[in-house]
């Protein structure tokens, strides 16, 4: 049997973990076989909506991969179907207060922790486990996560990370940068994003919670591993193909 999520993000390296904007699952299959063994579909920014999603759970989970989702702001309901469905671990952007993450925290784990409605036949079916197994683990190793994005968000980050339920926290550091920035423009490289960065991994460490980042290509995701996230999302699967173009067509032209 495997590992759970939770296990693995604790493992002696890094889990490798890729990012799916593309509602296709045959893209996020080739993506675990290729490498990752996690992935992310994003339903906030990416083209992936709640009727592509389970044939792309589907799709990681067969490949081996763990499966992870963000929601679009707000959406904690989806939350809970997307783990119905067999999401191991769901992020929640824009999180600003505790109420925010309450809220999220509620429909993510079941009674007596929270208010998530029972009903995971699909998840249970992709997990290999008894319904009883799956009911009684599901809420330790179904991993809440809320971004850190915003000024209120850092300001409350104490308060947050001590919400029950709350297993971890993730950073957008493009929403962050803006945020921190008097003129709204983001700022990965800037000294002050950094800084608050560094202070986010320290708080949640410090809580012994899970502490990711968004990596928008490999520099940035060895920074973040060095500043000591838990993980670091490597790239997008949009980015990953356009790159893997360029490149094959200048080395086509180049010769
Ligand atoms: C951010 O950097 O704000 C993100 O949410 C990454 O997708
Ligand atoms: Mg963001």
């Amino acid at each position: 049997e495997r590992p759970s999520l939770r296990a693995a993000l604790a493992g002696d390296r890094p889990l490798r973990v890729g990012w799916s904007c593309l509602p296709d699952p045959l893209t996020t299959e080739t993506m675990v076989r290729a490498g990752f063994e996690a992935l992310l579909l994003d339903l906030q920014h990416g083209m992936i909506d709640m009727g592509a999603a389970p044939a792309m759970l589907a799709a990681i989970r067969a490949a081996g991969g763990y499966a992870l989702a963000r929601v679009p702001v707000g959406e904690y309901q989806s939350a809970s179907r997307l783990v119905d469905w067999g999401a191991e671990m769901v992020v929640a952007p824009m999180i600003e207060t505790v109420d925010d993450a309450r809220a999220f925290a509620s429909f993510m784990k079941y009674p007596p922790d929270g208010l998530r409605s029972y009903g995971p036949a699909r998840a249970v079916q992709l997990s290999g486990l008894s319904a009883e197994a799956y009911r009684t683990s599901a809420n330790g190793s179904t991993l809440a996560v809320v971004m850190i994005e915003t000024r209120s968000a850092l300001a409350n980050l104490d308060a947050i990370l001590a919400v029950p339920g709350i297993d971890g926290v993730f950073v957008g550091p493009y929403d962050l940068s803006i945020a921190l920035s008097p003129d709204g423009e983001p700022g990965l490289d800037r000294p002050d994003t950094i800084a608050a960065m560094e202070r986010v991994v320290r708080q949640t460490k410090a809580a012994g919670k899970v502490c990711g980042a968004f990596g928008a290509n490999a520099a940035l995701v060895r920074r973040y591993l060095g500043l000591g996230f838990t993980f670091a999302t490597l790239s997008t699967d949009m980015d990953l193909i356009a790159g893997a173009v360029k490149a094959a067509i200048a080395e086509v032209e180049s010769a």
